[in-house]
Order: structure tokens, then sequence, then C-alpha cells
């Protein structure tokens, strides 16, 4: 019967369904498809009233109108007077916003948030969306539109809601000749060349994308920088970017090269310390904001694989991010300094370095620096335990650094939703100052009562028509927005609201896509880097496995560095009979991993080496786990796909087909990450697969000749 039912929706579904390319995002405003809840949003909403129009709230109208029309189908009218059915937005000042609302919520609302609330005034009935500034009212429609997109009930309506974090930011890998490092959804989408006078349509969409879920700051060009983005030729392509951004709420951010006094400058060197270097960064920072009054800041990697840094001229990375500091405090803005740093020289475990280098100068930072640390001690792996740096530097604010683009987690063609991911690092206890001083405590300041806080991620957008090469990666630039933002909402509640606004409101189908989605993370860990395992990917391009690869010209580029499986075991002793990584988290945060009996199972192998015999928490055979592991994970993929394949008719055959061919090829790559993976490791424990696992179609050496000279995401600073 349920499937009967199930297949006459699908029948009626199916003839009213466009094809969609993914373009507008969760932004499409599509008429509502259910007839008693448009008939309740037309019965409360009949016009729009703004109490100014600044750009900020000329924006906020602009979508507002365009997203009421298009999901009531009606034509919404602009009013002077209240009436009844009006929405209301402004800001607290406002002396009507003022007399309706409590100042209580506005107090809650503080500088970026937003109150939203059904009034009845002089017995009018109304919706007042406000904020004590526009940024704040703009982000309330969005917030509004998101009611009504998700199929809320409107009718009493009391929200106020405030961003945890002040800095909420997208760094851009992109390059001036538009490749992107590490993108897989197409070319930058700055488009360099036709700026300043060319203004794509694209970064206002952008814009709005970014203003939608909360995000106010971009860094545009890669880490790995180049010195050229600081010359008044790409200010000026730089400024008509941060006109595009200003109305909603954006500030932009450059990458500094450190090196950029010598490279652009015609010094003979960029020493910190020097007068000349701190006049040049001095003068070049007052240039900047002559072309970007709103200008954010400098985004700094230094000293860290081959970029230049103040070590360069054996100085501090406290002495290098002060004179940046100095250079951008006349004017406001700040340095966001990386902490992502490991040195070739340096033999030690790489898990250690960063903290190592950094918390030395815990307190030594001026108070416009941020320092930005990875989510953990490696790099973006598919599960790492947290860095052990949050907790461990309290009279400094740390920026949380995620990645969206999928580096090491299947590039843009596999499906993994990665809340999952951000949620169990922000959620991790540190321990700093006892128990439940969980790492999103330490980056929205409350720990140690910061002032400025921020979260970044890597980017993965591009110019791909669906701007993130894979329309499921939308989700991790969405659920990112969405934790910066509030870092308590589940990852569940985030798929399930990004569902409604991209693919259907039918119950069914959220249920079945969110289902897929929240398992995603966890099946790539299993195909990918099970129990603990890390860093085993291809060398340089980094796409599928290698764990054999021991030809890097550092050592902590190769795999074998990270798993060191021998005829005993597997797995990285950092425990103090190994590297002692251990001993940087607080004590009672090092005691979940310290044991190789009460570590949890997940981690085992990021701190441990384990006999292939030692017997796991199921009862198997370390060997026997790890291959029922990489064989689970293979298998759900083909779950995943049949899954999506019931989907058929309830979302637009355009995506639903593009999902389809993507999960394919997400599943063939799990078969060849479980295949190459099993048989290397096999090589050490020279053990059977446990009875009953199919046999790898192919041998070692095939796996191993397997070259990719154009994976893509490669690229230096160009
Ligand atoms: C921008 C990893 C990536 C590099 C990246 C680096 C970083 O090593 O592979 O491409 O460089 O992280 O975060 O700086």
């Amino acid at each position: 019967m349920k499937r009967f039912f199930l297949f006459f929706i699908t029948v009626i579904l199916t003839g009213n369904i466009k094809a969609e390319n993914g373009y507008e995002l969760w932004l499409r405003y599509y008429k509502i498809d259910d007839a008693a809840i448009l008939q309740q949003y037309r019965n409360n909403i009949s016009s729009i009233q703004f109490t100014s129009s600044t750009p900020t709230l000329l924006a906020a109208k602009e979508e507002l109108l365009n997203g009421l029309q298009g999901l009531l189908d009606k034509k919404i009218t602009e009013q002077n007077l209240i009436t009844n059915g009006c929405i209301l937005v402004g800001t607290s000042s406002d002396p009507v916003i003022h007399s309706i609302i409590s100042s209580n919520f506005f107090s809650k609302a503080g500088k970026e948030g937003y109150v939203i609330q059904t009034v009845t005034t002089n017995q009018k009935k109304v919706i007042v969306i406000a904020g004590n500034t526009e940024v704040g009212a703009l982000y309330g429609c969005f917030a509004f539109l998101r009611l009504l997109q998700t199929h809320q009930n409107i009718q009493n309506l009391s929200i106020v809601s405030a961003p945890r974090i002040q800095l909420r930011m997208l760094d851009h890998w992109d390059n001036v000749n538009r490749t992107i490092e590490r993108g897989y959804a197409g070319m930058s989408i700055w488009n360099w060349h036709k700026l300043p006078d060319y203004i794509d349509k694209r970064y206002k969409d952008y814009a709005r994308a970014n203003a939608s879920i909360g995000i106010n700051a971009v860094a545009l060009n890669n880490v790995n920088a180049n010195a050229i983005m600081l010359t008044k030729d790409y200010l000026i392509k730089v400024a008509a970017l941060a006109e595009v951004f200003r109305p909603y709420g954006i500030k932009v951010y450059l990458s500094a090269k450190f090196s950029a006094p010598v490279e652009i400058g015609g010094l003979k060197t960029a020493d910190p310390l020097d007068a000349q270097v701190q006049n040049w960064w001095k003068q070049k920072a007052d240039e900047i904001y002559t072309y970007i009054p709103n200008f954010g800041g400098f985004l700094v990697k230094a000293n860290s694989e081959e970029q230049p840094g103040p070590q360069t001229y054996n100085r501090t990375h406290a002495d290098g991010a002060n004179m940046l500091a100095d250079a951008l405090a006349p004017h406001g803005g700040i340095v966001i300094w990386r902490a992502f740093v490991y040195s070739n020289e340096n033999t030690d475990d790489r898990f250690k370095q960063a903290y190592n280098e950094f918390k030395p100068f815990d307190g030594k930072f001026r108070n416009n620096v941020l320092i930005q640390v990875k989510n953990g001690p490696i790099d973006f792996q598919p599960r790492e335990p947290f860095h052990p740096l949050f907790g461990a530097m309290p009279h400094t604010p740390l920026v949380m650094e995620f990645q969206l683009t999928q580096e090491y987690l299947g590039f843009s063609t596999h499906l993994v939703y990665l809340a999952p991911l951000f949620k169990e690092c922000l959620d991790a206890d540190t321990y700093e100052q006892g128990k439940n001083s969980t790492v999103s405590k330490v980056i929205d300041g409350s720990s140690e009562d910061h002032k400025l806080t921020g979260m970044a991620a890597v980017a993965n957008i591009g110019s791909d028509i669906d701007w993130t090469g894979h329309p499921f990666a939308q989700a991790n630039w969405y659920a990112f927005g969405r934790l910066a933002w509030d870092h308590e909402l589940s990852a569940a509640q985030i798929a399930d609201e990004w569902i409604r606004q991209t693919f259907t409101n039918i119950q069914h189908a959220v249920d079945t896509i969110k289902n897929i989605m929240l398992a995603s993370r966890e099946i790539t860990v299993d195909y990918m880097t099970p129990l603990g395992l890390h860093h085993i990917m291809g060398y340089s391009h980094h796409y599928g496995p290698a764990p054999w690869y021991n030809a890097a010209q550092r050592a902590d580029w190769n795999p074998v560095y990270y798993h060191k499986a021998d005829s005993l075991g597997i797995g990285f002793d950092r425990t103090a009979t190994g590297s002692n990584a251990l001993a940087q988290y607080a004590p009672e945060a090092r005691k979940q991993f310290q044991d190789l009996h009460t570590c949890d199972e997940k981690y085992l192998l990021w701190f441990h080496h384990v006999e292939w015999n030692y017997k796991m928490h199921s009862g198997r055979s370390l060997w026997d786990e790890l291959c029922y592991k990489y064989y689970a994970g293979a298998d759900s993929v083909k779950w995943m796909q049949q899954q999506w394949n019931s989907l058929k008719g309830f979302i637009d055959d355009e995506r639903f087909e593009q999902v389809q061919m993507l999960l394919t090829i997400q599943q063939k790559e799990a078969v060849w990450w479980r295949n190459a993976c099993v048989l290397y490791f096999q090589t050490f424990s020279r053990m059977p697969l446990p009875k009953g696992f199919e046999q790898p179609a192919k041998n070692l050496e095939y796996y191993e000749s397997l070259q990719f000279p154009y994976a893509p995401g490669i690229s230096g600073n160009q």
C-alpha cells in the first residue's frame, strides 16, 4: 500500500518538476507546493514596508520581494502604511519598530542578530523583521524566507537570533590565473582579467548566498599567495568586488605574501623588525584602505610549505604577525595568522609541530591578531582528533579552519556531508578549564572571554554552473555558514533545512536524503581511512589511495610515515612510548586516547601501533576489523545508490541523474580504495581476507601502477 502511495505521488510529481541546474542553490523560491501552507502564508502576508532605503536595506527588499513573490505566487506590494499582513523591516533605531518591539529582544540580537516578531499594532497584525543594524535586518529577511521555504508555521512568530561567532569566513584558495588550489568545481569565479569594469552577475549571487547563511568575511586569494594581489592594479579589482559585497555585510580580506616588500616593493629584505619593511606595510595598508574603506585585513601562511615568513629572517611568528597587525590597526583591520606549519628540518612527529611553534607565543600577539588552526593536527583528513592547540592558547583568540573543498574526501565526485565532521570537532572536549571546555567554547570566545572570534572554511566554490561541482557539496557550504552562526545546531537539523530549500519538502524524500547525508561521512571514513588511519592518499594530487607511497622528498608527505604498517601491526604510536604527541592534550582529554584498550576505535591508529591479532571490541582481530570496515564502507555506497534511486520523480530529473552518475563514480572509487588498501596492508598482516569477502578484482601491482598526472586541483601560487 505504502509503495503504491509513493508511486502515485511520484507520478503526480514528475509532471510538475522542472529541470534545475543547481545555480540557485538554496535560494530557489519556487511556488509552495503544499496548498494548506500556501494558504496560510497568503493569509498572513500581503505587503512589505522598509523603514529606509540604504544599500543593505535595498538588498534585503529585493530579496524579500523576489522570495515572497516566487514562493507565494502573488504580487506583494510595497506600502507606506501599516496594514494587516504587512512585513515591516528596519532597524531598532526606527521609532515605529522601537515602539512595538521590546528592547529586550534587541539586546539579545546584538550587533548582527535579528528579531522576527508577529505583533498586533493598531489592530493590524504585522510581522516585524529587524536588527540593531541593517545587516541584522538583512539576515532576518533571509531567515524569514528560510521559514517559508521549509514550510514552518508563521502565524505567531517570536524569534531572536544572534551569531555566536563574529568572523564567519570563507577562504578561497583561488589563484590569480583562475586555477584553484584543491578546487574541483571549475575555475575561480573571480575574473581578474575583466575586473574592475566587468561585474559578473555571479558576484552578487555569491554575496546573496553567503549573506543568507551569515557569512560575513571572504579571503579572495590563495594562502599560497601571489604578491601581485597587493599591487595597485589588483587592489582596484579587489575594491570592485568589495563594493558588490558591502551591502551584504561581507568584508574582503587578502592573503598577504610575507615577501611582498621584496617582490613588489623593491626592498632588500622582508625582515619584520626592519624599519623600512614596517613602513612599507604601513603605507600598503594605508593605500588599501583608500580603495577599500571596509577592508577586513590579511590572512597569512608563513614559513609553511615553502612560503616565506618571519623565520626566514630568524624572527618569530609573533614578530611577523604583530608587524602586520600594527600596519592595519589604525584602520581597524585584523591579521589572521595560520598555525598550519611544519618544517622539513624538524624530524619530530608532524602532529606536534604547530603546537610546539605556537604555544610559546600565547599572549604575545597584538589584540588584532587571530591564530587560525585547522580542525585537526595533520591536514583535513576524513577523521582527525581535534587539534591540540585548541585549549592550549587561552590568551590568544583562535579561529577554526575547516575545509569545504573535498581535498581528502573524494573531491567533488563523492557525496560526503561534512556537518558531522565539523560537529565532531566542535563538540570535542579540550578540558582546558575542566569538563565541558569544548572546542566550540574555545573558538566562540566563551571559555576565555575573547571578544574577537572566528570560524573559517576553505571554499569549495568554482565556476561550475552549480557552484560546487556536486549538488551535495552545496550542503557543506550551507552547513558551514549555519554552524558558524550557531554551532549548537545539529547536523541533522541543518541537513533538514538544506534539503527542504534545495530539493523538496516531501517528507519521504526529505527523510531519505537526510539518511544518506548523515551516513555519508562515516561511510567515507570506512572506505578510505577506517580505525584512525590517515594521510594514505595519492601523492601530491591527493586523488585515490596510495598507502604504499614512499618517494616524496619529505618524510611527512609519505603515507608510510603515517600508517607505519609492519609485520607486527599498524598505526602511529603517539603515546609516551612513541612520539608522545598525546602529551599536548590536557590530561583528561589525553586519557580518552592514551590507553589502547579504552581509546575510541575511531581514533585507534592515530595514537597506537596495534598488533594485527589485537582483539577489537567486536571480538574480531584488528586485521579482520580493518577488512570489515573497508568492505562495509564500499557496500554502503551501494546502499546510498539504492536510496537515491528510490527518489526518482521526487526531485527534478536533471539533478537526480547528476547525483546518480556521481554515486556511480563514488561506488567505483570506494571499491578501488578498499581493494588497494586491503591488498597493500595484507602484505604486512599476511592474513587472509575474512571468510566470504570478495577477492579484489586486480592485484596490488595494478593499483600501484595507476598514475593521475592530470588530477584536478594541484597548483602553486600562480
Ligand atoms: C594551500 C595542504 C594542501 C595544500 C594547502 C595547504 C595549506 O597541504 O595540500 O594545497 O595549500 O594544506 O593549508 O596551506
